[in-house]
Parts: C-alpha cells; sequence; structure tokens
C-alpha cells in the first residue's frame, strides 16, 4: 500500500508551496494529511485537488503516517519532532533545531542521499533556504574538483522571513509608491515608513529601496545566524568537516529567491569550461551564462522553478583554482518544500 504523508505547519509560506509541490509531482502518496497550529485547525485547503480539513497539532496525527514533514519555528520542532518520530514516521524537519546534531543527517537528495539512511533518530533534517540556494551546484563541482574554500554573499528574498516577510516588503513598496523625492536624503523612507506603518517589522531597516546586511538571530562575534548555518551546514552536507567558510547575509527587495555570489577555491585546478561542463551535466542545475548577450540568472526568472541556476562564471584573476559565479533558486521551492519532499520520495522508495 501506499505510505502516508503528514505535512505539519501546512499554512504557512512553504506549507502552501509543499501543497503545490505534493500536487503537482508524481503522486506517490496515499494518505496526505494536513497539520498545522490549533489556530489554524479546521480549515479546509486544497491538495491533489481536494479539500482536506488542517488537523491541530496533537501526538494522535502520527498515528498511522510513514513520513511527516515539519515546516514549523524551531522551538515547535524542538517539542513535537521527538514526540513524532517516537510514534513511527521517519520525520523530515525543516526547522535549524537538529541540523548539526551528529545522528541527525542533513540531507540534499543531489549531493549526499546515502546520508538519509543512517537515521538512528528517525529524524532527517534539511538544510536553510540559503545553504540550499547553492548546493545542488556546488555539490557537483565539489564531486569534480574538491572544494576547500568558500567566500560567500547572500542576496536573500523576503519571503526568507515567512508570509510577514512578503506581506512587508508589499506594504512598503505601497506606502512609498508616487512620491519621487524618497531615497535621496538619509533617513527620509525611515520616517515615512513609521509614519504610514507603525507596526512590527521583520526586518531591521526598511526593506523597499535598500538592502539590509542581516538576516536571522545574532550570534557571538557580531555574525548573523544565517552566516553561521552557510558554514556549518555546507561542511556538514558535503562532507568536508574542515572546509573554509565565510559569508556575508544580506536581504534585499526581491520577494521570492535567494541569489549569492561564490567565491570558491578548489584544490584541483578549475577553468570555466570545467565548470560549463560539470554544470550543464548535473539535473538540477541549469547554466544561464552568456553575460555577453545579456544571459545570466536573476530572481525574478528564477522564482516558481526548481533547478539552482548558475551564470557569471568566471576564472578568479588573482586567486588560483579558484571560480567566482552567481547563483540563483527559488528558497521556497529547493530551498525548502521541494528540498523535503525529495527526502520524503526518497525515504518512501526505500520501502
Ligand atoms: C531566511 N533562510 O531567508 C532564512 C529562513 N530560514 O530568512
Amino acid at each position: 500500500s501506499r505510505p502516508n504523508l503528514a505535512l505539519i505547519g501546512a499554512t504557512g509560506a512553504v506549507g502552501t508551496v509543499m501543497r503545490d509541490i505534493v500536487s503537482t509531482r508524481e503522486d506517490i502518496w496515499g494518505e496526505i494529511r494536513l497539520v498545522a497550529s490549533a489556530r489554524s485547525a479546521g480549515k479546509v485547503l486544497r491538495v491533489r485537488g481536494e479539500d482536506v480539513v488542517v488537523q491541530a497539532l496533537a501526538p494522535e496525527v502520527f498515528d498511522g503516517i510513514d513520513v511527516a514533514i515539519f515546516d514549523v519555528p524551531d522551538e515547535v520542532s524542538a517539542e513535537w519532532v521527538p514526540i513524532a518520530a517516537a510514534r513511527g514516521p521517519v520525520v523530515i524537519d525543516k526547522s535549524g533545531t537538529f541540523r548539526m546534531e551528529p545522528d541527525v543527517p542533513l540531507v540534499v537528495p543531489e549531493v549526499n542521499p546515502l546520508d538519509a539512511r543512517n537515521r538512528p533518530r528517525n529524524i532527517i533534517s534539511t538544510p536553510n533556504c540559503t545553504t540550499l540556494s547553492m548546493m545542488a551546484a556546488m555539490g557537483a563541482l565539489h564531486a569534480g574538483f574538491t572544494l576547500s574554500e568558500l567566500v560567500v554573499a547572500s542576496y536573500q528574498a523576503v519571503s526568507g522571513a515567512g508570509v510577514a516577510g512578503s506581506a512587508r516588503l508589499y506594504d512598503e513598496v505601497e506606502a512609498l509608491a508616487g512620491d519621487r523625492s524618497l531615497g535621496q536624503v538619509a533617513g527620509d523612507v525611515r520616517g515615512v515608513l513609521a509614519d504610514k506603518l507603525p507596526g512590527e517589522s521583520p526586518f531591521p531597516a526598511p526593506i523597499a529601496f535598500n538592502v539590509v546586511p542581516w538576516a536571522g538571530s545574532y550570534k557571538e562575534g557580531g555574525w548573523a545566524s544565517e552566516e553561521l548555518k552557510l558554514r556549518n551546514e555546507s561542511r556538514k552536507i558535503l562532507g568536508i568537516p574542515e572546509l573554509k567558510v565565510s559569508a556575508t547575509c544580506v536581504r534585499v527587495p526581491v520577494i521570492t529567491t535567494h541569489s549569492l555570489a561564490v567565491h570558491a577555491r578548489f584544490e584541483r585546478e578549475i577553468t570555466v569550461a570545467d565548470a560549463h561542463r560539470v554544470l550543464e551535466a548535473a539535473p538540477s542545475v541549469v547554466l544561464m551564462d552568456d553575460p555577453a548577450g545579456g544571459v545570466f540568472p536573476t530572481p525574478l526568472e528564477v522564482v516558481g522553478n526548481d533547478p539552482t541556476y548558475v551564470g557569471r562564471v568566471r576564472q578568479a584573476v588573482d586567486f588560483p583554482n579558484t571560480l567566482d559565479l552567481f547563483v540563483c533558486g527559488d528558497n521556497l521551492r529547493k530551498g525548502a518544500a521541494l528540498n523535503a519532499a525529495e527526502i520524503a520520495e526518497l525515504v518512501a522508495s526505500e520501502k
């Protein structure tokens, strides 16, 4: 019989994309159960063309379930993932809670699918969207040329901060529209927004007309949590514990699709032609690299698509064995829902 799937956090930004993904990919599932907080219980949502009533999170919702995908805040995962995993299903968790635990695999199916089999706690973690946005491409290059250093700057979309993140950018754009004097005097946009949008913003500075060098929570040494995740998760997924990684994460006024400027050093000599060949052969990577012809990826061209898009591949002039490149990936699809769905399919195929 077909395996049963539960989606926990079915009503959020990622949950919405998740419902679309399980409705459009090959249908391998028996029941698809939707679960959310008590506040959303009773809502009716569509999955695979059918109405499904959302159930409130409770231990019993995991009974009869084979795979449960969690996309909920860290503290909800911390409490509920172990309860679910003890009740039977393999749990695929999108939160940051378990990612770095040594007995929980952190999986990107194109890069380290076999790690998914080694799950003593019945939990598999799926990476942060910023890490995921580059992993398919970097994993393919690493397989051929052995990565040794990564220096990354991110350009992260507001939907990474959930439904509230997207709502905030739309609201700010609307509040600022029409006044062509704005953005030319320090603090003017902040002042207009304080008047027109007095509520809390998910971002520490105006996000419309701006870039904000901060994503996530404050960590020791002045790092943002997103920057440390990029480092730690890349090391674990690629299986290179000593990989040198340094990142600066920046929020930009883009609705969905994270971009990353990557400076990648390899142990082996690598040319642009080598990288093109590898990236073209990688099934979930699309190469868009003809800058003379105006061809490179941008978030607006990539949003809603599954692959990782790569362009601007250049040989670093002053650094040996080093490439610079630009990567775009939909942070809600491969960055979140799609990777989780692919792990779920991997687990289902074991049975
Ligand atoms: C962000 N990566 O873009 C995060 C979400 N976990 O905010």
